[in-house]
């Protein structure tokens, strides 16, 4: 029986007395030998009830698990692709290339617009038409500021509420990854792990601000832009880059005493479009309404991007625009990967403040700084041409 005994820590002086101290020990349990769970619980002993520590999976598990479209190893197997240890790093790429044959199969489709336009409430109702229709629909967050605001999706999970309950729906926060490049690889990533997995259509949802929706264009087929009424005051806000981007642009909340307005928008936006230049070689871009309250546009806005899967297929766009996609990654990886490997060099740390403050004072050219830390950097590392362009001899 246990029993509660005063007793003086080891780490206290000897001379302390025992009685001082306020802390009670309990003594131990009779034979247990060491701490592991399955000592208490014989039903785990005896194999008649699993652990819920999590075991370590090996390559081989996350391969078959995520190709047999196992959810709790895809969530696994996405954390690992997440996480920022590099011995975590090494076994996620041997898992994506064992299963980068299963990829590529899905539609992938973007989602932007600003907060409040509705995108997670279309995600939803839509979401749930496909996995209808007999998908399997993935949904994912690209959102750099997540780190700050803790993953909005994570919030939208509740708005999403029909949808990730569903066995053919797969809901996954934004990974928070500090820079847009980080979170950008890692949800790329995701959305082919998602693909191994059998979903075969992947909505990802992107906020209107800063780069994330250009990062998300270069990573879906079709791109769709979803905006409020009220075009006049609101079309003022939309940056004209944006709807450069999209193949279709959804004027939500059509719905109630929204829907003249809206269609009044959808007008506004159809008369816009015609100065813009197309997103898509052979596609021509065009505002639908849409409400995702009301459930109604959601099968045409289907059908629409059915069509676009149909024209950029047989003029061979759909194809091309994957294959630079794959390559755009590739060189932007490097171009972050050398960003990184020259701004955190410690040689070029030590001497940026004082080339900095030179260029500032007027000491040097930018040119001039530029060839010095180039040059500072590694000239080995930099090739034949770099060293020809920058070594500081040639700026004389
Ligand atoms: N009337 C109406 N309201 C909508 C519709 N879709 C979304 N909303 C509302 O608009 C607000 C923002 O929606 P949300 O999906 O969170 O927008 P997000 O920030 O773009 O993801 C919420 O209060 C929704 O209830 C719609 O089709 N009709
Ligand atoms: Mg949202």
């Amino acid at each position: 029986m246990a029993e509660y005994t005063t007793s003086k820590p080891e780490w206290a002086p000897e001379k302390d007395d025992e009685n001082k101290f306020a802390c009670g020990v309990m003594s131990g349990i009779d034979g247990i030998t060491d701490t592991t769970v399955g000592n208490l619980n014989p039903a785990l002993k005896n194999g008649t009830m699993k652990p819920k520590r999590k075991m370590v999976l090996s390559v081989d598990d996350y391969i078959k698990g995520v190709s047999s479209g196992d959810r709790v190893t895809l969530a696994r197997a996405i954390t690992l692709i997440e996480s920022n240890n590099p011995k975590h790093f090494r076994k996620a790429q041997q898992v994506l290339q064992g299963l980068l044959p299963k990829t590529g199969k899905a539609l992938r489709i973007g989602i932007t617009g600003v907060p409040g336009a509705g995108k997670s409430t279309t995600i939803e109702a839509f979401g749930n038409m496909l996995c209808d229709m007999g998908h399997r629909v993935a949904v994912l967050a690209v959102d750099p500021t997540s780190s700050v605001t803790r993953g909005s999706i994570l919030g939208d999970k509740t708005r999403m509420g029909t949808l990730s309950r569903r066995e053919e729906a797969f809901i996954r926060p934004s990974p928070a990854g500090g820079t847009l490049g980080g979170v950008a690889r890692k949800s790329r990533e995701t959305m082919l792990l998602c693909e191994a997995a059998g979903y075969d259509i992947i909505l990802v949802e992107t906020v209107g601000v800063g780069q994330s929706e250009t990062t998300v264009r270069s990573m879906v087929d079709f791109f769709m832009l979803i905006v409020l009424t009220g075009a006049g005051d609101e079309l003022q806000g939309i940056k004209k880059g944006i709807m450069e981007l999209a193949d279709a642009i959804v004027v939500n909340k059509a719905d109630g005493d929204n829907l003249l307005k809206a269609k009044v928008a959808r007008a506004e936006y159809e008369r816009m479009i015609e100065f813009i230049r197309p997103a898509t070689e052979g596609w021509r871009t065009h505002a639908y309404l849409a409400s995702a309250y009301k459930k109604t546009g959601l099968k045409e806005l289907w059908d629409v991007i059915r069509a676009f899967e149909k024209v950029t297929h047989e003029s061979g766009v759909f194809k091309r625009r994957r294959d630079s996609q794959l390559l755009d990654w590739v060189h932007s990886m490097i171009d972050e990967h050398l960003h990184n490997l020259f701004f955190d060099d410690p040689v070029v740390l030590g001497r940026m403040p004082e080339i900095r403050e030179a260029v500032l004072k007027g000491v040097i050219s930018p040119t001039q700084a530029v060839a010095e830390l180039i040059h500072i950097f590694d000239v080995q590392r930099a090739t034949q041409r770099h060293v020809d362009l920058f070594h500081p001899e040639n700026q004389k």
